[in-house]
């Protein structure tokens, strides 16, 4: 054997010997750019793409290009030449309406307003030939319509005929990290946080490009890189240089970097004696403060604020309110055209009658007060992320007040990493749910993409699910969370089923029955966990803390308001927190037409009864069942339906790349049996009170209630640990 043939195998052995290695180990998220199989398309697309040319020349250009690049050679499975001119049939050329050769096209006219980010990809005739137009008013528009493009083929779609214009619905579609410098991530479930602090700036992990490239594949343009229960210490040089080089990473790709500001940080790393947003002192050390920000990262963001909630620092230590601390906050930022995101996240250190009527109780008063560059960033619900709250009632509420949407991405009280619970209904049930605040039609979509009270400022935050886990998210079906909350950031018109199928047709492949049976999976898999976890209304009643798993029995816990007791309200009567107006009166803070259905029982929607209700125990409820044996029911449906996914995925294997296949069996094998965990805990737990049978049709826990209250996790993640 010659040596050249010897070298061959060599070379062919060691890649075949580390082709099995790297698998499909869901590193590279939904931008996999698999070779098109199907002969038919690859012809057509072939037929189309001939060559591709981009005359921008920046590091955003060059982001698309690499991009363009990557996606056509590997989807069309040859090189595909980069070419100067539009030389034959078949150029995709991307670029800004000004470029040379767009800018004879005369683009501008024929488009609508798209704005800084909007695009439009179209076939059109040039000189006798047929080209594909990417175009944008800027190289960020450009950007997001590669993507765009990258993605019709991933999902094999036709592109003969394409007349596409795209524009972002919301200004600030942002990431929020609750990220700590010590790595440890708040309610991270997917191991510690991607930011290595301490080698920065020096050593940029290749990841944080990868990082990049995700977010601007679905148009989130924003990054909070630390946890809002925050260190004040990132705003020091020390960490400001390290905060510049993540900047520098993402800024090519349309990604702004913001940190969150710790109302204290003038006293702990200012020398100064208060922090009183009205003292001239703390002013200046703030503007000095935001000044040096801006000279290491130009084009920094601004600030989001958690004060005067669960201890953190805040105006009202010194007796001003929120709009003035974020007041103080958005002048020192106006100059550099930065904003504030002051969260609506509050609730006082004395235990209220209804904790759900706080935020609005201190928001609302302010509306109208806060400086033009600020934004209220309020949470989808009025409680804190449950499997299912109403919408909040500061939506609709605030109407001279740009108000942010917070959702959580990360599954702090949906199971975690180990439950497939595909998030898209729930962000949509909120944004679809009506305000009434202008009468029929005020969506809180509309209210937070700024069109019912024309606001220039809009956003939606999404508590980040990334960790440094290989597969970013824990769990291979949470990346299509952090997907779906760029799309619906994006535009909160397109339907969860559609974003699941485009997401899983990436992330999988597109052969029909794959698609068909992950997407009813996911599409089911947000009202199966409430049904296992809070049927009927239920809330709050998970594990101290750490929140993992049921405890519907905490009590006595320093505040009342962070027990389970305080929320589910049982007793020999019956079961709920009564919020009409014979109770808390929560109902109150919303419009007349939503007061009017929930103010009764029998007309309360009833996946929100007992979140309004103390319901007797025996009482009918629409099923025609008391009140007891439809909880009972439910969480056994809820249980039960567990094994119906695992059924369903079991379909799969062989129709899907072995390694996610058994990754997503095993975490449904876990999620079956804390469904199951839920169920036996909380009917047990209620039947103390009830005092009534399980209906005999319905499995039965096989262990005492002091089994589950006996459990004890205190090396649970996502929390410090305390022991
Ligand atoms: O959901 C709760 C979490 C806290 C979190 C807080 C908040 C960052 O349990 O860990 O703190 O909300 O949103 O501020």
């Amino acid at each position: 054997m010659s040596k050249r043939s010897k070298l061959c195998i060599i070379f062919a052995l060691s890649c075949l010997a580390s082709f099995p290695l790297r698998g499909e180990d869901g590193y590279n998220l939904w931008l996999r750019y698999t070779p098109v199989s199907d002969k038919q398309l690859l012809e057509a697309y072939r037929n189309s793409i001939g060559g591709w040319m981009i005359e921008n020349s920046s590091p955003t250009a060059d982001a698309a290009r690499r991009e363009l690049r990557m996606g056509l050679d590997a989807m069309l499975g040859h090189p595909v030449e980069e070419v100067k001119t539009l030389k034959y049939n078949g150029i995709i050329i991307a670029g800004t309406f000004d470029s040379p050769t767009l800018s004879r096209l005369d683009l501008k006219s024929q488009t609508k307003d798209i704005g800084a980010e909007g695009y439009i990809i179209r076939t059109m005739r040039y000189a006798d030939r047929n080209i594909t137009v990417i175009a944008g008013e800027t190289e960020r528009g450009m950007l997001y319509g590669v993507f765009h493009f990258l993605r019709l083929l991933q999902t094999r779609q036709p592109i003969g005929q394409l007349s596409i214009e795209n524009a972002p619905k919301t200004r600030v579609r942002i990431l929020n990290h609750w990220d700590n410098l010590d790595r440890t991530i708040e309610r991270g479930y997917a191991g510690f946080s991607l930011w290595d602090w301490h080698k920065l700036p020096e050593y940029i992990d290749p990841r944080y490009y990868d990082y990049a490239r995700a977010n601007a594949s679905v148009g989130i343009n924003g990054t909070v890189l630390t946890n809002v229960n925050a260190n004040a210490l990132i705003l020091t040089p020390a960490y400001l240089k390290k905060v510049a080089a993540l900047a520098d990473v993402f800024r090519p790709y349309g990604i702004r970097v913001y940190l969150t500001a710790r109302f204290s940080a003038p006293i702990e790393i200012g020398q100064l004696k208060t922090a009183d947003p009205l003292d001239p002192q703390v002013q200046e050390w703030w503007k000095q403060k935001v000044r040096e920000i801006y000279q290491y990262i130009p084009d920094f963001g601004g600030f989001t604020v958690k004060a005067n909630s669960e201890g953190q620092p805040g105006p009202q230590n010194y007796k001003r309110n929120h709009a003035e601390g974020a007041n103080m906050l958005a002048d020192a930022l106006k100059p550099f055209n930065g904003i504030v995101m002051w969260r609506a996240f509050v609730y006082d250190n004395k235990v209220p009658v209804d904790r759900t009527k706080q935020a609005y109780d201190e928001f609302k008063p302010l509306d109208g007060k806060f400086r033009s560059n600020v934004m209220v960033q309020v949470k989808n619900g009025p409680l804190d992320f449950q499997p299912r709250e109403p919408f909040h009632p500061l939506f609709g509420a605030m109407p001279s007040t740009p108000l942010m949407m917070e959702f959580q991405i990360t599954q702090e009280y949906l199971g975690q990493a180990t439950h497939l619970v595909y998030l898209a209904p729930l962000f949509k049930e909120v944004l679809d749910a009506d305000t009434y605040s202008k009468g029929n039609g005020s969506s809180v979509g509309k209210v937070l993409d700024g069109s019912l009270e024309e606001h220039q400022l809009s956003g939606m935050a999404g508590v980040a699910n990334i960790g440094n886990d290989r597969n970013w998210c824990g769990h291979p079906i949470a990346q299509s969370n952090w997907y779906a909350f760029g799309r619906l950031a994006w535009d909160h018109t397109l339907s969860p089923e559609q974003i699941a199928a485009e997401w899983i047709r990436m992330t999988f492949n597109s052969n029909p029955e794959v698609v068909n049976t992950i997407t009813n999976v996911m599409m089911a898999s947000r009202e199966i966990t409430v049904k296992y976890m809070t049927p009927l209304g239920l809330h709050h009643i998970m594990g101290y803390n750490h929140h993992y798993g049921p405890a519907p029995w905490i009590k006595d816990k320093p505040r009342a308001d962070w027990t389970s007791v305080y929320y589910h309200r049982a007793d020999e009567q019956g079961l709920g927190f009564n919020r009409s107006s014979s109770g808390s009166n929560a109902l109150e803070q919303y419009q007349p037409q939503i007061r009017k259905i929930y103010e009764e029982g029998e007309t309360c929607p009833e996946e929100f009864l007992l979140w309004f209700h103390h319901v007797s125990w025996d009482e009918k409820v629409r099923s025609g069942r008391t009140l007891w044996d439809e909880l009972c029911h439910q969480y056994d449906e809820g249980a039960d339906s567990v094994k119906w996914m695992q059924e369903q995925w079991n379909s799969l294997e062989g129709k899907i790349d072995d390694d996610r296949f058994l990754h997503v069996k095993t975490f449904l094998h876990i999620q079956q049996q804390e469904a199951v965990w839920w169920r036996n805990a909380c009917l047990l737990y209620f039947q103390t009170f009830s005092k009534r049978p399980i209906p005999k049709d319905l499995e039965k826990p096989d262990q005492a209630l002091e089994h589950y209250q006996a459990q004890e996790f205190r090396f649970a993640p996502g929390i410090r640990p305390r022991w």
